[in-house]
């Protein structure tokens, strides 16, 4: 298994428990003395650190959500002095204000050493050439699988996000064997390739990892087939660790959460009641080894749930399933229950490329309104743009007869997004904005 760390990886069930419960009272013990929020929320809810003898002694804690982050940015969660902080990401605001989130070298550590372990889980080894396609920066995709990779020992491009043909050439000539990127990054790349007639034949590529943002079975297979590899989905939320909270092994029958350093509870969104295997409802994770910034109950809004099913590799560390979706991801716009990717399905109906896109709503004094942006690139503003005429009203016909309302289209030039492969908000929400 090459750098898996196998002891860990394949730990019966009740060693692993065992681990996880002295992590966990120790985890708590940090929080109460060191970060005031948990100090204050642990005395007017009467928690005990040693009284919480299990698991699902958990549940008696109330959840931690990004809203108490928001309201202590950008250091009142740490709990470790600013001299021991190492390195600083941040989440990526998809969902509104970013927050600040701190690693100890330790953490760093732990970080890169969960990392290799999902690279080696599909098969990623130290013979391998990765470019790491996420963006490198605050957000905590790039330089977080740059040193899973390093840390398992192969070689690293660092090539980061921007113009897709610079992707393709440094893939054809540096022969690159493994892409990390967000999934419709690689549909892109994929999308050029065959407009440019680049088969996947001319390049040596093998394996994908993709997350950071929802994607489906079929836009697996697209790239699968359209780069020739074997794609792998990855998760992680910066607030949490990054990239390498969870991950699929070779299998790809769900992504395994590395439970000796994170527990996994599903929840109720509405009712917050903890869920069984199989049932669906929002991620709650609580880290178990975090020197910086330890998370108890904290409230991911992504929608999943948990298979308790043994996994044919053998690891023994509980599976998600595919995140379809985050709690944010449905909008009520007059009285009109809406998901985003409702939309963004009709879109991939509409165009046969892969088309940048985001919502807007607003309200103003007739109600609420949809606009929803579409990225023209430079080959549509020439050849095409009659026929996105025709799709602009085509897209306000169809969603009007959904809605109850019209919403407005708007094509907009790449320079409204930000650089191709950066991760971007598919939602801006402006009803309640202050400013
Ligand atoms: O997206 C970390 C990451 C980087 C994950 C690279 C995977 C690969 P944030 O910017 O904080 O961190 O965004 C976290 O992205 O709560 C999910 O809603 C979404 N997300 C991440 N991975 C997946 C995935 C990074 N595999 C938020 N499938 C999370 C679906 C995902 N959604």
């Amino acid at each position: 298994m090459g750098v898996c760390n196998t002891e860990i990886e394949l730990m019966n069930r009740d060693e692993l428990d065992l681990i996880k419960i002295e992590r966990l009272q120790a985890t708590l013990n940090r929080a109460e003395n060191n970060v005031p929020f948990y100090r204050d929320l642990f005395s007017k809810n009467g928690i005990v650190p040693e009284k919480v003898r299990s698991v699902g002694d958990l549940a008696n804690i109330p959840f931690t959500t990004r809203d108490d982050l928001v309201e202590h940015q950008p250091y009142e969660f740490f709990a470790v002095p600013l001299r021991d902080i190492a390195r600083i990401h941040s989440s990526s605001g998809t969902t509104g204000t970013p927050v600040v989130v701190g690693y100890t070298r330790n953490d760093r550590k732990h970080w890169a050493e969960l990392l290799a372990r999902t690279l080696c889980a599909v098969g990623i080894d130290s013979t391998d050439i990765v470019q790491v396609s996420f963006a490198y920066g605050l957000f905590s995709g790039g330089f977080g699988l740059d040193m899973g990779a390093e840390y398992m020992g192969a070689t690293v491009i660092p090539v980061s996000v921007g113009e897709v043909e610079q992707q393709i050439r440094i893939m054809r000539d540096y022969h690159t064997t493994c892409l990390f990127s967000t999934p419709s990054y690689a549909m892109q790349i994929g999308h050029v390739m065959k407009k440019k007639g680049i088969r996947s034949q001319e390049l040596t590529l093998r394996k994908g990892l993709f997350g950071a943002e929802p994607w489906s079975e079929d836009v697996r297979s697209k790239i699968e087939q359209s780069l020739g590899i074997v794609a792998y989905d990855i998760y992680g939320i910066s607030e949490i660790m990054g990239p390498g909270v969870a991950g699929e092994c070779e299998y790809k029958d769900g992504l395994h959460v590395w439970e000796d350093h994170f527990i996994a509870e599903i929840i109720d969104p509405e009712s917050g009641n903890v869920l069984g295997p199989g049932e669906k409802g929002e991620l709650v994770l609580t880290t178990l080894t975090r020197e910086s910034m330890p998370l108890i109950r904290y409230k991911t809004g992504d929608i999943t749930s948990l298979l308790d099913k043994p996994c044919k590799c053998g690891r023994t560390h509980t599976r998600l399933s595919r995140i379809t979706s985050r709690k944010t991801d449905l909008i009520i716009i007059r009285g009109v229950n809406i998901y985003i990717r409702d939309i963004e399905e009709l879109l991939g109906k509409m165009f046969e490329i892969p088309v940048r896109y985001q919502l807007v709503v607003s309200r103003d004094d007739q109600g609420d309104n949809l606009e929803i942006l579409i990225e023209v690139t430079g080959e549509l503003f020439t050849d095409e743009m009659r026929s996105y005429r025709h799709k602009e009203s085509t897209i306000k016909h169809v969603l009007a007869g959904r809605l109850s309302f019209e919403p407005t289209v708007r094509f907009v030039e790449p320079s409204h997004f930000p650089p191709q492969g950066e991760k971007y908000p598919r939602l801006v929400d402006k009803r309640n904005a202050t400013d």
